[in-house]
Parts: structure tokens; C-alpha cells; sequence
């Protein structure tokens, strides 16, 4: 396929370039119903871990815990946005966005025997009014990691029983906020739950191993499955959906040993979850990569987990490119001399475009697509008063593009939302990777809008201008 590489702009002199992030004028994002947004979510951003009556959940724990998160970073205060709240929405609506994607934290509504914490829901209650009345499409997530720590203390998503008090979570708020949710995404990347929360440790919960990996994994998909038909009931005026972060693996040569890697790559990233949720079955080439780890799955299950979607939700940051290991797997060859951001993930727009192109040729049930994460972490300052996020610029003018590029082949592409609204905690990484749109100073908690967020805001006014 070919690149339009007027899209690439020179991310060292970017001031030369008179508008560095206005797509071209054929560009599909003019169209007025391409959706475009903002993302977060909860534990990133809300803090208030002790209020209101929420409960402790496994992020609380992870990043307490020696040696789990960078500079012992926690959530604890985060963007103190359960406080703030209300700026933020006015923030957010200021810059035009048009759609947000929020996540609501399960331990903040819920308590262990499954009685609601009105306090918590009422929270949710308000912000979700108040983007109803900025007129702000509103996208929530159920599941962005904070699992209840009492669940986990049942053994968490190893234990089949968590599926059905996911579905019980998702019967409450959805009948709570019923009418004011345009989209349910149920789960927020179950790879990184499944494989970083059990295979390797590096999220909470911090366990390490295949075996729990793909049986969390199975957990997790099911939990999905018996909440669509839930969601649907109470809230039939809403899309549901869930959201799969995808991973391009590319191979280091044509031999086909590499071939194969690349492909067992992306079956490990992206089939692991696409096929179940669209095929009803798990890959076969996922148990030659990882023999004997095959999880116990009961009569029924696949054909709850393969429920029909509204949408499908798409994560993507980078590609990896990879050789054989020389035996059933594959290893990452770090390319040299290419771009990377402050995670050290290489830019590669053309893999999102290839990745949900071959996405339309695997499954011929590909549900219309929202792109609910994409952007970069950067070390951005705040410099008389200002942000010049110039690579930022560059990277999301280069990824629209390649969303473009998709629907130009086909591929129904509905919208796309920025990571994230506000630099917030990542995770293990804690608050040193800066991923947002609008600057947070931690120690004042003062929001400096970036020069992406005004590039942004600025063409979407000049769209809705538009006759
Ligand atoms: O910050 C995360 C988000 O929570 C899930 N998707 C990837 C982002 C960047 O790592």
C-alpha cells in the first residue's frame, strides 16, 4: 500500500511547518460523525483511594508493594481528579472533544458482599451528567485493572467465580446509569490483565506464570461474555463492546523460521483475544507457543465469550520485531535508528493500519471499530507557561493518517480517541511517563493544555464550522 507521506512531518524543526496536525482534505476524520475523544482511566487519574467508602483494590496493593512501581509512585492521589472532576469536564469540552472515555473503578461502588456504595455510584452519576450536558459522547469501561482487593483475595481472575461477580458489577451500574452511557466497553485489554497481572508479574497482581495466564485470560473473556447480554438488557439504547490493545510483530528476515515468530507474535497479542471473542474458539498455534497451558473450559463457554458486539474497541502504541527463538517461540530484535517515545515503543503508524486491515480479512464479523487508545509518552515541560509536545503532534498526525488509510481500504473505523486527557499514573511506571494531552504538575495539580491539545481543538472547531 502506498504512504502518504505528507503526513510525516519533521519532528526536529516542527515550527517550521505552518499546521503540523490538520489532516488533509480528503481525509476521512473531516467526516462530522468520526468521533473524536479523549481517554483515561480511573485509577490513573481519580486518587481518593480511602473515600467514600471505596475499597481497596489490587493496584493499591501492587504499588505499596517494595519495588513494583517506578520511584514507588501509587495512585493514591493521582490526578486528584475525584475532587476535580468538574474542571476537567469543563476542560475537556473547552477543547471540543467530542467523545471521552472513562473507567469506573469497581472498588469505589461495590462492596464485598456485592451491596452498591451509593456514595461511589453517585460520583459516576454526576460526571456522566454533566457530559451529557457539554454534549459529550460518553464511552465507559467497567474493567481498566483495579480489580476489588477482596476478589482477589479469592484467588482474583484465577477464580471462575470473579466472572459472575463481574456480571453481578455490570448488572448494577448498568441499571444505575442506564441512558447516560452511549458506549459499555466491558474489559480494558485483557492481554495486559491476563499476561502482565499473571504470566509475568509486571501488574498487579504480580503473579508469574503460563499456566495462570491463559486461565485468567479465559476468566477474563467469560466475565466479558455473561456481561453483554446483562448490559443489553438494562440498557438497550447503549453500544456494547470491549477493548483489545493489538501488538504488530514484524519479522527480522524472510526466512521462514522468522515468518513464523512474527505470526506466533501477533496470534500471543492479538488472536489470543480477537478469536475467541469473534471466532468462539482460542487459536491452536497459541498452544505450540505455549504447550500445556490450555485453560479448563466448560460446555457453554466459548459461545457466552463469542456474544455479539456493537463495536470492537482497538488499543495501539507500537510494533515489535522479532526472530525465531530457534525452538516454538519468538525473540525481539530492538531495531536500530528507528523513532521511539519515552516507553522506548517504536512509532509505526503503517501497523495500525496493517494490523485492522488484516483484521477485516480474518474475521468476517469484524464489529464497526472505535480506536479507544492511541498516543505517546513524552518527557514534556512546561516552559513559560506553554507545552511543545512537537513529537506528540507528529505521531497522532501520523496515526490518523493510518486510520484513513484503513477506511480508505474498508475497514469501518467510527472513532478515535487520544491517550489520555492528562498525564497521569502509568502504571509501573508510575508518574515519570507522561502520555496526556494537557500537562499535570503533581505537586499542584495545575493542567497546562499542551500544543497537541490546541492543534486538536483547533481543527475540530474548524470541523464543526463546517457546512
Ligand atoms: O496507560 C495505559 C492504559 O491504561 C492502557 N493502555 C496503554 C496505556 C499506555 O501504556
Amino acid at each position: 500500500m502506498a504512504i502518504d507521506t505528507s503526513a510525516v512531518i519533521d519532528v526536529t524543526s516542527p515550527n517550521t511547518l505552518a499546521d503540523p496536525f490538520t489532516p488533509p482534505a480528503d481525509s476521512s476524520l473531516w467526516r462530522k460523525n468520526f468521533l473524536l475523544g479523549a481517554a483515561t482511566a480511573s485509577y490513573q487519574i481519580e486518587g481518593a483511594v480511602n473515600e467514600d467508602g471505596r475499597l481497596p483494590s489490587i493496584w493499591d496493593t501492587f504499588s505499596a508493594t517494595p519495588g513494583k512501581v517506578l520511584a514507588g509512585d501509587t495512585g493514591a492521589v493521582a490526578c486528584d481528579h475525584y475532587h476535580r472532576w468538574e474542571a476537567d469536564i469543563d476542560m475537556l469540552a473547552g477543547l471540543g472533544l467530542e467523545g471521552y472515555r472513562l473507567s469506573i473503578a469497581w472498588p469505589r461502588v461495590m462492596d464485598a458482599s456485592g451491596a452498591p456504595n451509593r456514595k461511589g455510584i453517585d460520583f459516576y452519576k454526576r460526571l456522566l451528567a454533566r457530559l451529557k450536558e457539554k454534549g459529550i459522547t460518553t464511552f465507559v469501561t467497567l474493567y481498566h485493572w483495579d480489580l476489588p482487593q477482596y476478589l482477589e483475595d479469592r484467588g482474583g481472575w484465577l477464580n471462575r467465580d470473579t466472572a459472575y461477580r463481574f456480571a453481578d458489577y455490570a448488572d448494577l451500574m448498568s441499571r444505575e446509569l442506564a441512558g447516560s452511557v452511549d458506549a459499555w466497553a466491558t474489559l480494558n485489554e485483557p492481554w495486559c490483565s491476563a499476561y502482565l497481572g499473571y504470566g509475568n508479574g509486571h501488574h498487579a497482581p504480580g503473579l508469574a506464570d503460563g499456566r495462570f495466564a491463559t486461565q485468567a485470560m479465559h476468566h477474563l473473556l467469560l466475565a466479558h461474555g455473561l456481561a453483554v447480554p446483562v448490559l443489553r438488557a438494562n440498557d438497550p439504547g447503549s453500544q456494547i463492546g470491549i477493548v483489545a490493545n493489538i501488538g504488530r510483530g514484524t519479522a527480522n528476515s524472510d526466512s521462514a523460521a522468522d515468518q513464523r515468530a512474527a505470526h506466533l507474535f501477533e496470534v500471543q497479542h492479538n488472536a489470543w483475544i480477537l478469536d475467541p471473542l469473534l471466532k468462539g474458539a482460542y487459536p491452536r498455534d497459541l498452544w505450540e507457543l505455549w504447550p500445556g497451558t490450555e485453560p479448563l473450559v466448560l460446555d457453554g463457554d466459548m459461545k457466552t465469550i463469542a456474544a455479539p458486539l456493537d463495536f470492537l474497541g482497538i488499543n495501539y502504541y507500537f510494533r515489535t520485531n522479532v526472530e525465531s527463538d530457534g525452538a516454538h517461540g519468538f525473540r525481539e530484535v530492538p531495531l536500530e535508528g528507528v523513532e521511539r517515545t519515552q516507553m522506548g515503543w517504536e512509532v509505526y503508524p503503517d501497523g495500525l493500519r496493517d494490523l485492522l486491515i488484516g483484521f477485516k480479512g480474518a474475521y468476517g464479523n469484524l464489529p464497526p471499530i472505535y480506536i479507544t487508545e492511541n498516543g505517546m509518552a513524552s518527557d514534556d515541560k512546561v516552559s513559560d507557561g506553554r507545552v511543545d509536545d512537537a513529537q506528540r503532534i507528529s505521531f497522532l498526525k501520523r496515526h490518523l493518517a493510518a486510520v484513513d488509510q484503513a477506511i480508505k481500504a474498508g475497514v469501518e473505523v467510527r472513532g478515535y480517541f487520544l491517550w489520555s486527557l492528562m498525564d497521569n499514573f502509568e502504571w509501573a511506571f508510575g508518574y515519570e511517563r507522561r502520555f496526556g494531552v494537557v500537562h499535570v504538575d503533581y505537586s499542584t495539580q495545575k493542567r497546562t493544555v499542551k500544543r497537541s491539545a490546541e492543534l486538536v481543538s483547533r481543527f475540530l472547531k474548524e470541523r464543526k464550522a463546517q457546512v
